[in-house]
């Protein structure tokens, strides 16, 4: 080819990264209707960068946390007094999306050293008992030191419901954080789309709510509603800033571009990819070393951050044979949790590897909407080695 040839057909930097993202992105979602996946996937990489760059270019002051505590000039409409006053769902979603991402960009938890007053609600011994249990398992929670455990402990007051009461409206201001000690309770959002509110979940007797408002100074996202007799720990909104915030922000935002990254993680909503950012904990590793032994008990999976993993099956002999490689936006050590079985494989470094882990009951509480992807790449493994060791691998020796 002539010089001139060549430079009329130089390949744009980004592309290739660009094709390979899309088609990895293809490969896991194994879309029915490519044209359209392709179309949705572009919208959305075009939607994000606009995002961004209004964020860069000044859209940030519309939306800014610099707001305090949501009383700026666009939330004026947001106190929720009746079902009849509820804001315009529109401007709502909108300041949840913008908000989300302002606060992604903006906050900056090292800034943030509000120590603001120590608060005590006594309680008896039963009552802290009670307490500890519930908060045992509220991510959030978890990356404290013990004594911020203490004065979580100590701020947190309860507060009893009766079927029907309303904990949080959708619009409204935060006030307090709540873990739930018992009772059922119902998660109502409305949107653009549909005005009318919609129930998108629920939580039974565990769980926790109202971090949002709280974490990224923006109206309440979603309608809580007691739907029995039940009891729930609050927070305030000042001791939750002052203890939690720093650490939580910390981690979701050292996690947002991870969790972006998987493809798999796209059947979760953004609050629900949150709440895993939340729940998971970095494991570093070195070149050579066992993430994984085939044949242990499963106690979590792992996301790949950097670095390449090795996957090997022991077949005859116990000689181990290579499977596959996993890189940056993979995952490993999902299948035995899928499956309720000893690991298939072995997971090796090659080189070192920076992980995030996701533990069994993290797992098993929030990856349910990614439950078919992940069983339809089980379905490739065992192609794969069905090819590697003959028909007699049989992943119903695993199931
Ligand atoms: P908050 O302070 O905004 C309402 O007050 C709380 O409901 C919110 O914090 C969350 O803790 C909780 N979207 C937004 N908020 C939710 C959601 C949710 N679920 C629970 N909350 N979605 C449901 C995801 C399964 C997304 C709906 C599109």
């Amino acid at each position: 080819m002539s010089r001139d040839a060549a430079s009329r057909y130089e390949i744009p930097g980004q592309l290739q990264q660009l094709l390979l993202d899309f088609t990895v992105s293809c490969l896991v979602e194994r879309p029915a209707d490519l044209v359209d996946f392709a179309a949705d996937y572009f919208a959305q990489l075009r939607q994000r960068r606009q995002e961004q760059h209004n964020q860069q270019t000044g859209g940030l002051v519309a939306g800014s946390a610099a707001h305090g505590n949501g009383h700026g000039p666009e939330s004026d409409d947001s106190m929720l007094t009746d079902e009849s006053d509820e804001p315009s769902p529109e401007s709502l979603a909108n300041r949840f999306n913008r908000r989300k991402s302002v606060f992604a960009e903006s906050y900056d938890p090292e800034g943030d050293d509000d120590e603001g007053e120590k608060v005590v609600h006594p309680k008896s011994d039963q009552q802290r008992h009670r307490l500890a249990e519930a908060v045992k398992n509220i991510f959030i929670f978890r990356s404290l030191d013990p004594d911020q455990v203490q004065d979580v402990l100590d701020a947190m007051f309860e507060k009893t419901v009766d079927s029907g009461d309303y904990v949080i409206r959708q619009g409204d201001d935060g006030d307090n954080f709540y873990v739930i000690d018992r009772g059922a309770f119902h998660i109502y959002v409305a949107s653009d789309a549909e005005p009318t509110k919609r129930l998108v979940g629920q939580y039974e007797d565990s769980g926790s709510f109202g971090e949002l408002a709280l974490m990224y100074n923006m109206p309440r996202a979603a309608t809580v509603q007691a739907m029995s007799h039940g009891s729930l720990w609050a927070m305030d909104r000042t001791t939750f800033r002052r203890i939690i915030l720093k650490t939580a922000c910390k981690k979701r935002k050292m996690y947002e571009t991870l969790l972006e990254t998987v493809p798999m993680l796209r059947a979760l909503t953004s609050y629900e990819r949150m709440n895993v950012a939340d729940a998971l904990n970095p494991r570093t590793f070195e070149d050579g070393e066992c993430i994984i032994r085939q044949g242990d008990a499963a106690d979590g999976m792992y996301f790949v951050e950097t670095g390449t993993v090795r996957i090997a099956v022991a077949g005859e002999n116990d000689v181990e044979v290579e499977v596959s490689r996993v890189t940056k936006g993979g995952y490993v050590g999902e299948l035995a949790l899928v499956t309720h079985r000893p690991r298939a494989a072995s997971a090796y470094c090659v080189g070192p590897v920076r992980l995030a882990f996701l533990d069994v009951q993290a797992f098993e509480r929030l990856m349910g909407p990614c439950m078919n992807i992940m069983k339809r790449n089980i379905d490739d493994y065992e192609d794969q080695l069905i090819r590697i060791f003959g028909s007699r691998f049989n992943m119903s020796d695993f199931r």
